[in-house]
C-alpha cells in the first residue's frame, strides 16, 4: 500500500466511520480513524491463527492472564505491518503530523507493573515467532488508576480509558458465554450437580496481536461482564425496576475495575469472582473450538497448552475438571490426567504475603462446586503422598487447605499439584522457589519444575521507544533491522566498542532522548529537567522490597553534606535522580514514601544552589507511554530490591537494552545481567540472599544499624529535623521509626554498601569514554533478554514437552 492509498483510505474511514471531513475532524476522529485504517489492514492481509485448530499442527497456546499492560497500539501496528513511512507520507500530504496524533494515544493500562507487561510483551513474541496462541483476560472498564499528587501526596483518578471509545477492540455481544455462580450442589455420592443461584455474560473483546514483519495475527480475547435478564430476576425478584437496574449493574461491576494492588493480593469476594468469570469463558471457549474441530476431549492436551500467569486464573483447574466431570461426564482418573497434562503454572514472586489464599467462606458460597473438587483433587494428592511414605507434617504443610489463620485454599499448591510444569521467572527466583517456598513439592516431583527467565520486545522497548539507537545499531551491524527478531545479534556491537566514531553517536543518541524526555517533562508535568546531569531512574510500583528508600536516604544524605560543606561542590558528578512509581491505595508505608520524596524533591529543587548538581524528577502517573521516554534517556538504571524479594524485574532488562548501566543487588535477573554485560560494567553492591537469611537468624536490628553509620544517621536525622516538613517536623516519624525499629527489606543494612556503590558510579561517569564504553557493552550483551528468547524457551521447556 502507498501513501496514496493509504492517504484516501483514511479519509473514506474519517468520513465513514466519524462522519466528518479532514476540516471537522477533533482529535478523537483523526485518531480512531487512522487506528481503524491500520486495523483493515491487518485483517485484509494478515493470517489470523484463531481458526480451525486442526489446520495448525502446532499446540494452541492459552496464555491466561488478570492483568495486560499494552501500552498505546497504533505505532506498533504499523511497525509491524511496515506501514510507519507510508503512514506519515500520507498524514503530511493531508496536512497532518503522525507523531501528533498519535501523541495522545490513550493506553489500556490493565495491569499493574511487571506482570501484566510481561504478558503483553509474551502476546507480541508470540505473534512474531508465528506460534498460534490466543491470550485470554479481563476487559476492565477502569485500568490502573491515574495517579496524581496534591501537596506530594498520592491521589488516585479513575483511569477512563474508554471515554472516547477504544478502536482496537472487536467485541462480540452475540458471542456471549454464560458463567454461572454461587447456588448449592445437588445429587449423591456418584453424581454431583451444581445447581448455580445467578448466572453472567462473558462478552469477547478481541485486540489483533500483529506479530513484527510475520503475517500473523493472534487474538487477545478480553471479556466483558454483561447481566443477563435472568440475573436481575434472580437476585432481586421483586418487579421493582429500579432494583431490576441497579442488580444489572451488581453483575457488570465483574469486569469494572482493575485491583490496583501489584504482588499483594486482597482477598475480596469480587476478586475471586473476576477470576472465575474469566477462567470459566476461556475454558469454554477453548472447549468449544476443540470439539468443533471434531476431537476427543482425551486429545485435548495435544492440542492445547494452558499458561497460567501467576495464581490469578488458577481456578481453571478444578473448572476443567467440572466440565469433564460434570458436562462430559469422563471418570476421575481421565479428568484428571487431561487436566493435569493440559495446565502450566508460572510463579512470580516469593513473598510470602503474595501467595494467595481463597478462604473457605469466601470460595465456598461462591463456587460450591469447585470447593468440592478441590477437596477431591486434595484427597488423591495427600493420599498418594502418604502412601509415598510422607509424615504428617509434611501433609499438612503441602495440603491445598491451610488451617490457620483460617482455612484457606493455598492457590499455589493447586497450581502445582495441577499443572505439569512450574517455572519461575528468572534462574535465582527459580532456584528458590525449588529450595525454599515450593522445596516440598521439588523433592516430591523433581521434574515439574523449570526456570523461564522473562524477556522484553525489543520491537516497544527498542525500535519504538528508542529509534535513534536503533537506527544506529541498524547502520553499524549491517544487517538492516533483522537484530529486532534476532537480539543476539546485538553482539555483533563490541566490535565497535572502540570506534571513535561509533562511540561519539551512541553518545549523541543518549543525549538526544534526554533532550526528547526533558520536553515530555515540561509539557506533560512542567518539570524542568537538567540534560547535562547524569540521569540517576528508578522506575517500579513502590513497594518496601523494591527500596525506593533507600534511593531517597541517600539522596538526602548527599543533600546534606554538600548543604554542611562536608562535599566541595566543584568536585561533584551533577545527577538528576528520576522517580516513578504508583503505590497501592491501601498500603500506607508505601503513601508516605512517595510523600517524602516528592518532599525532598521540592526542597532540592528550590535550592538554587544544590540544583545545578542534585535534583529530583518525580513526574505522577508513570506508565508505560512515559517508561517509553524515560528508559531510552536513563544513564543508570536503580535496581536496588533486597537480594531474594524481586523475582526477576523487567525493567531492569529495558535499561540494560537501552544502555544504561545498573546499579544493583544480586537479585532476581540482575544476577543474569551482571553475568552477560561483565563486572566491570555493572555497579554491584549489597548482601546476598544468603547473606539476608543468615544476617535474619542472627536477629537483625536497624537500630544498631543506625547508630553505626555516620551518614545514614544524617540522613534519618535531617528528615526528622523537619528539614522537608518544616510545618510538621513529626510528618515523616512512621517512616523513621519503621527504619528504626522494624525494617522488614533491611534497607539500612544495605545503605554503607550502597553509598560505596554510588561513589564508584560517579568515579566510572567521571570519565566518559569509559562509561560510554559500558553502556555500549550492555547494549551488545544483553539480547538475552528479548521476550522471543523467553518465548522460545517456553517452547522447549514447557509447551513442547512430550505428554507422559
Ligand atoms: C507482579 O507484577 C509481579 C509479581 C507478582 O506476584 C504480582 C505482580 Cl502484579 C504475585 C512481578 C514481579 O514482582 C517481578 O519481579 C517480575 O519481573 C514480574 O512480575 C514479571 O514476572
Amino acid at each position: 500500500m502507498d501513501a496514496t492509498h493509504f492517504a484516501d483510505r483514511f479519509t473514506t474511514t474519517l468520513r465513514h466511520l466519524r462522519g466528518v471531513d479532514l476540516h471537522s475532524a477533533s482529535d478523537v476522529d483523526l485518531r480512531t480513524a487512522l487506528a481503524h485504517t491500520v486495523r483493515a489492514e491487518l485483517i485484509d492481509t494478515w493470517q489470523t491463527t484463531h481458526g480451525n485448530p486442526s489446520t495448525t499442527p502446532q499446540r494452541h497456546v492459552a496464555y491466561l492472564s488478570a492483568e495486560y499492560l499494552l501500552g498505546t497500539q497504533t505505532r506498533n501496528a504499523l511497525l509491524a505491518t511496515e506501514l510507519t513511512d507510508t503512514a506519515r507520507e500520507a498524514l503530511a500530504s493531508l496536512g497532518l503530523s503522525l507523531d501528533d496524533i498519535t501523541s495522545r494515544e490513550v493506553e489500556p493500562g490493565l495491569g499493574n507493573g511487571g506482570l501484566g507487561r510481561l504478558a503483553a510483551c509474551f502476546m507480541d513474541s508470540l505473534a512474531t515467532l508465528e506460534i498460534p496462541a490466543t491470550g485470554y483476560g479481563i476487559r476492565y472498564d477502569y485500568g490502573i488508576f491515574r495517579q496524581t499528587f496534591q501537596d506530594g501526596n498520592q491521589h488516585e483518578q479513575p483511569d477512563t480509558w474508554l471515554a472516547h471509545g477504544s478502536p482496537w477492540e472487536i467485541s462480540h455481544p452475540e458471542r456471549a458465554v454464560t458463567v454461572h455462580l454461587g447456588g448449592h450442589v445437588d445429587g449423591d455420592n456418584t453424581t454431583r450437580r451444581w445447581v448455580p443461584e445467578r448466572h453472567v455474560l462473558a462478552i469477547p473483546c478481541d485486540y489483533l496481536v500483529p506479530g513484527y514483519k510475520s503475517h500473523t495475527v493472534n487474538l487477545l480475547r478480553l471479556w466483558s461482564a454483561r447481566a443477563t435478564d435472568a440475573f436481575d430476576l434472580t437476585i432481586f425478584n421483586s418487579g421493582d425496576y429500579e432494583k431490576a437496574v441497579a442488580a444489572r449493574t451488581y453483575a457488570e461491576t465483574i469486569s469494572h475495575v482493575l485491583y490496583p494492588e501489584d504482588s499483594t493480593p486482597q482477598g475480596r469476594t469480587l476478586r475471586l469472582t473476576q477470576q472465575y468469570f474469566f477462567a470459566a469463558a476461556s475454558l469454554h471457549d477453548l472447549l468449544t473450538r476443540h470439539l468443533k474441530a471434531g476431537r476427543s476431549l482425551h486429545t485435548l492436551p495435544d492440542a492445547v497448552t494452558i499458561q497460567l500467569n501467576d495464581t490469578h486464573p488458577v481456578i481453571a483447574i478444578p473448572e476443567l475438571m467440572r466440565l469433564l466431570l460434570d458436562e462430559h461426564g469422563l471418570s476421575w482418573d481421565d479428568a484428571w490426567h487431561i487436566t493435569q497434562q493440559t495446565f502450566n503454572y508460572t510463579c512470580h514472586t516469593l513473598l510470602p504475603e503474595a501467595l494467595e489464599v481463597w478462604p473457605l467462606d469466601i470460595l465456598g458460597p461462591l463456587l460450591p462446586r469447585h470447593l468440592e473438587i478441590i477437596f477431591a483433587i486434595n484427597h488423591h494428592f495427600l493420599d498418594d503422598l502418604r502412601r509415598s511414605g510422607a509424615d504428617e507434617l509434611r501433609v499438612r504443610s503441602m495440603s491445598l487447605i491451610q488451617e490457620h489463620p483460617v482455612r484457606a485454599v493455598r492457590m499455589a499448591h493447586l497450581a502445582t499439584v495441577g499443572s505439569r510444569t512450574v517455572n519461575g521467572v528468572a534462574e535465582l527466583h527459580s532456584e528458590l522457589l525449588r529450595t525454599s517456598v515450593l522445596a516440598q513439592f521439588a523433592s516430591y516431583w523433581p521434574d515439574r519444575f523449570t526456570n523461564v527467565t522473562n524477556g522484553v520486545t525489543p520491537r516497544r522497548f527498542l525500535a519504538l521507544a528508542n529509534p535513534e539507537l536503533a537506527s544506529l545499531i541498524s547502520d553499524t551491524l549491517n544487517v538492516g533491522d533483522r537484530w529486532l527478531k534476532d537480539l543476539d545479534l546485538l553482539r555483533g556491537l563490541e566490535d565497535h566498542v572502540d570506534d571513535p566514531a561509533f562511540i561519539a553517536a551512541f553518545r549523541e543518541v543518549k543525549h538526544n532522548n534526554k533532550e526528547r524526555l526533558a520536553r515530555t517533562l515540561a509539557n506533560r508535568d512542567g518539570i524542568e529537567l537538567n540534560t547535562n546531569a547524569m540521569l540517576d531512574v528508578m522506575v517500579k510500583r513502590l513497594h518496601e522490597y523494591k527500596r525506593q528508600s533507600l534511593r531517597i536516604l541517600h539522596v538526602i544524605t548527599q543533600y546534606a553534606k554538600m548543604k554542611n560543606g562536608l562535599i566541595d561542590l566543584a568536585t561533584v558528578t551533577p545527577r538528576t535522580v528520576f522517580f516513578g512509581a504508583k503505590a497501592a491505595p491501601g498500603y500506607r508505608l508505601a503513601k508516605e514514601t512517595i510523600s517524602l520524596i516528592n518532599a525532598v524533591a521540592t526542597t532540592l529543587n528550590a535550592d538554587d544552589e544544590i540544583r545545578p548538581y542534585l535534583s529530583i524528577a518525580f513526574p505522577a502517573n508513570y506508565n508505560v507511554t512515559l517508561a517509553e521516554t524515560a528508559i531510552p534517556a536513563a544513564d543508570l538504571s536503580e535496581q536496588i530490591s533486597l537480594a531474594g524479594k524481586e523475582a526477576s524485574g523487567t525493567g531492569n532488562m529495558k535499561f540494560a537494552l537501552n544502555g544504561a548501566l545498573t546499579i544493583g543487588t544480586l537479585d532476581g535477573a540482575n544476577v543474569e545481567i551482571r553475568e552477560l554485560v561483565g563486572p566491570d560494567n555493572f555497579f554491584l553492591f549489597g548482601m546476598t540472599e544468603p547473606d539476608v537469611v543468615q544476617r535474619q537468624r542472627d536477629g537483625y536490628h536497624p537500630h544498631t544499624v543506625y547508630e553505626q553509620s555516620a551518614d545514614l544517621a544524617l540522613a534519618i536525622d535531617t528528615i526528622s529535623s523537619g528539614a522537608f516538613s518544616p510545618s510538621e517536623p513529626g510528618r515523616y516519624e512512621s517512616l523513621v521509626s519503621d527504619w528504626l525499629w522494624n525494617d522488614r527489606f533491611m534497607a539500612l543494612a544495605d545503605y554503607e554498601d550502597y553509598a560505596r556503590c554510588q561513589e564508584a558510579v560517579d568515579r566510572h561517569y567521571a570519565n566518559p569514554d569509559q562509561w560510554t564504553r559500558s553502556a555500549i557493552l550492555n547494549v551488545a550483551r544483553t539480547g538475552f533478554f528479548s521476550s522471543d528468547r523467553s518465548i522460545r524457551d517456553y517452547q522447549t521447556r514447557v509447551w513442547q514437552r512430550p505428554t507422559k
